[in-house]
């Protein structure tokens, strides 16, 4: 069987006119950050990048969101952040673990991209070996806008031109679209590259698979409370099915499975921050998911509204999140809808 890498797969893209070189290389320059991060996440242990992040005072550091930060974080954000400096092809890149945007520096040239990521996803599960993540999102710098700052990354999620995801787990996998489907690359750890193993997804339009934090329940709101007593009812209930619940607790690998086999994923709103719509940020999560999962035949919403229609306000604005298998995201969309 002959294999196509990454590096292939990008040549010909650029040659059907889905690319530019510049945004190429933006995104090989990611997926090699994200084998550096590979190993780093493979070594655990045996190279201390467990534990907490520690800050010059001997305090556990947190990050711009009051979150604690793990060595991983900060470890897997400086990767992103180094290989992403001198190839001329960024004027900024914007990170969870950074309250701001970091414009390229003076030193190097400056391109015509934006990059956001959450460098390390699903940091609960960072010290416990289980699949973790790297998601991003890639927009254009507005023309002419001079001197990068956030406010030219407050772009709607459906103004990216490439957005995807690395999962470090039994395999390490890099999700990616350019806008034309969503695409699966393993990486050949022998051979240092990632190889294209899916051309295509498509995540089926139905499911009997959900994915939540039951344990928040009691804090959801009332068309939210009535979606997931109607899944839980089974096939005595409306829904007339018996459904399946898996959580991992990490959104790469939780959205991985939903790419692989369908279901829904759902991180709502909670009464005990009413003022914080989600706990999901928008601009480095839930948009690159959501243009992954659209890519793919899938919907996502935040119950209400289409994710990737959302005009964000802030560079760490958060969201609440609905994404997967189309008709299950319809019908939850529909409890919220037909309650307001
Ligand atoms: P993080 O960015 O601090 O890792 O938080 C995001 C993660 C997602 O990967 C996951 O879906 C969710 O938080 C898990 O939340 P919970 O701890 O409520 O299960
Ligand atoms: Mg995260």
């Amino acid at each position: 069987m002959s294999r196509m890498s990454l590096t292939r797969f990008l040549i010909e893209a650029q040659r059907e006119g889905h690319i530019n070189p510049q945004l190429r290389l933006l995104i090989e320059v990611v997926a090699r950050a994200c084998k550096r991060i590979s190993v780093a996440v493979g070594k655990g242990a045996l190279s201390d990048v467990l534990g907490d992040a520690v800050s010059g005072a001997g305090a556990s550091s947190v990050n711009v969101q009051g979150e604690a930060q793990k060595k991983l974080d900060v470890l897997s954000n400086e990767i992103l952040l180094e290989a992403n400096a001198w190839g001329g092809h960024l004027a900024a890149c914007a990170s969870e673990e950074m309250e701001h945007c970091q414009p390229i520096p003076d030193a190097f040239p400056r391109g015509n991209y934006l990059l956001l990521f959450d460098p390390l996803d699903g940091s609960s599960n960072i010290d416990v070996n289980v699949s973790i993540g790297t998601i991003f999102s890639v927009l254009r710098a507005p023309d002419g806008a001079g001197e990068p700052e956030d406010a030219h990354f407050l772009q709607p999620g459906s103004a990216q031109v490439a957005a995807g995801y690395c999962v470090y787990g039994p395999s390490t996998l890099l999700v990616l679209s350019v806008g034309h489907g969503t695409h699966v690359f393993t990486l050949d750890r022998e051979q240092g590259s990632f190889v294209l193993t899916r051309r295509d997804v498509r995540i089926p339009e139905s499911t009997r698979e959900f994915a939540i934090n039951m344990s928040n329940q009691r804090h959801w709101e009332p068309p939210m409370q009535a979606y997931v007593a109607d899944l839980l009812a089974g096939r005595e209930g409306p829904r007339g099915k018996d459904y399946n619940m898996r959580w991992i607790a990490s959104m790469v690998a939780d959205v991985h499975r939903i790419l692989t086999r369908g279901g829904i994923f759902i991180y709502p709103w909670d009464r005990r921050e009413p003022d914080r719509p989600g706990k999901l940020r928008l601009m480095y999560e839930a948009n690159p998911m959501a243009m992954l999962v659209e890519q793919a035949g899938g919907a996502a919403t935040d119950g209400r509204r289409r994710i990737l229609d959302i005009q964000p306000g802030s560079l760490h604005e958060r969201v609440a999140v609905f994404l997967g298998s189309k008709d299950e995201v319809e019908a939850a969309t529909r409890y919220h809808r037909e309650h307001d």
